[in-house]
């Protein structure tokens, strides 16, 4: 298995997301990245590939120009971190005020910008589509440790800690190539890649998270949504109850895989998140570490081209473990 990863992410650095108006320490720190990848060069031997560099054209073909271009330029602005404040409802309006906009282009405030967002979050995009054209090109399953995240953004926006949502784009990518199934396994519903393929029936996104009647993000996620137009039966909801643990969660994740395979894609995208486990400070579900190693070893009797896509996780000292156990069942 390939690992892709690039240092860039620690220039990353957002302070804090806004709860109910406090601040809040920001979950979404380097150290997640930076356990990971240690962890996976130490113990597994696994070598380290830098991502090649991708034209932004590629996240054109899901991202709204607009929103792109409103996401650099105020990238260009600040070393401080800005937040929205007003959100416009109208968003056929012609909208020129920039703090309006920062509103416009997020769903919530836990997504700052400021001058290091956009090259990072353009950095997380090229290790997912590096990771998708080294499964491509023949190798059976590559792992992107993407940060920022990316399954919360949506086409023209933010949120979740996310900006750029690099399992559609590198499942757009190998779409062109044939029949695309994404299983989400972070805790959170993967509310932007539903949306990016909510109407396409030649990608198959299945979600399995913690029931978003309790959890972020509480808009989307429910087994009422099922897809639309052509799309409609090719999206897939399983939202669990809170503290659900490994053996309950190794039945919805068998129905999936059995989902998947009566879809029989060419490619699978694996939207990893480790705040699944029952120590994450945010998550809510209870899997075990060594339960990431079953979930692992299920997902590869699909003997499918695979690549992993890095989500969410918040307990940095697990993380590495988490990692391990999951990849031990892949090599
Ligand atoms: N005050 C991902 O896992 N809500 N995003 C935190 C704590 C935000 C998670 C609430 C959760 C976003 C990629
Ligand atoms: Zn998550």
């Amino acid at each position: 298995m390939k690992i892709i990863y690039s240092q860039k992410h620690l220039l990353h650095t957002p302070p804090a997301e806004i709860f109910n108006g406090n601040m809040d320490p920001h979950a979404e720190v380097p150290d997640r990245i930076e356990n990971i990848r240690k962890a996976l060069t130490k113990e597994l031997h696994l070598d380290i590939l830098a991502p090649n560099k991708f034209s932004i054209s590629w996240i054109k073909k899901l991202h709204d120009d607009k929103y792109i271009k409103f996401l650099e330029k105020t990238s260009k602005l600040t070393e401080e971190y800005l937040y929205p404040s007003v959100f416009p409802y109208d968003n056929y309006l012609q909208i020129d005020n920039d703090l309006a906009k920062r509103g416009l282009y997020a769903f919530d405030m836990y997504t700052p910008i400021n001058c290091q967002t956009f090259k990072t979050a353009c950095e997380s995009v090229n290790i997912a589509l590096t990771a998708a054209t080294v499964v491509a090109e023949g190798e059976k399953s590559s792992y992107a440790l993407c940060r920022p995240p990316g399954h919360h953004a949506e086409k023209a926006k933010m949120g979740g800690y996310c900006y750029f949502n690099n399992a559609a784009i590198a499942a757009e990518y190998l779409s062109k190539h044939g029949k695309v199934a994404i299983l989400d396994v972070d805790v959170h519903h993967g509310n932007g890649t539903q949306s990016l393929f909510y109407d396409r029936s030649d990608v198959l996104f299945i979600s399995i998270h913690a029931d978003p009647k309790y959890k972020f993000p509480y808009f989307s996620g429910t087994a009422k949504e099922k897809g639309v137009g052509r799309g409609l039966g090719f999206n897939i909801n399983y939202p669990l109850k809170l503290k659900t643990g490994d053996l309950a969660y190794h039945q919805v994740l068998l129905k999936s895989i059995d989902q998947i395979k009566i879809f029989q894609p060419k490619y699978l995208i694996i939207s990893l998140g480790y705040d699944t486990h029952k120590d994450d400070p945010i998550g809510g579900l209870s899997l075990t570490t060594s339960y990431y190693f079953q979930m692992a070893k299920a997902i590869r009797l699909l003997n499918l081209s695979t690549v992993f896509i890095q989500e969410g996780g918040y307990n940095t000292k697990i993380l590495g473990y988490a990692a391990v156990s999951f990849v031990s069942a892949f090599i």
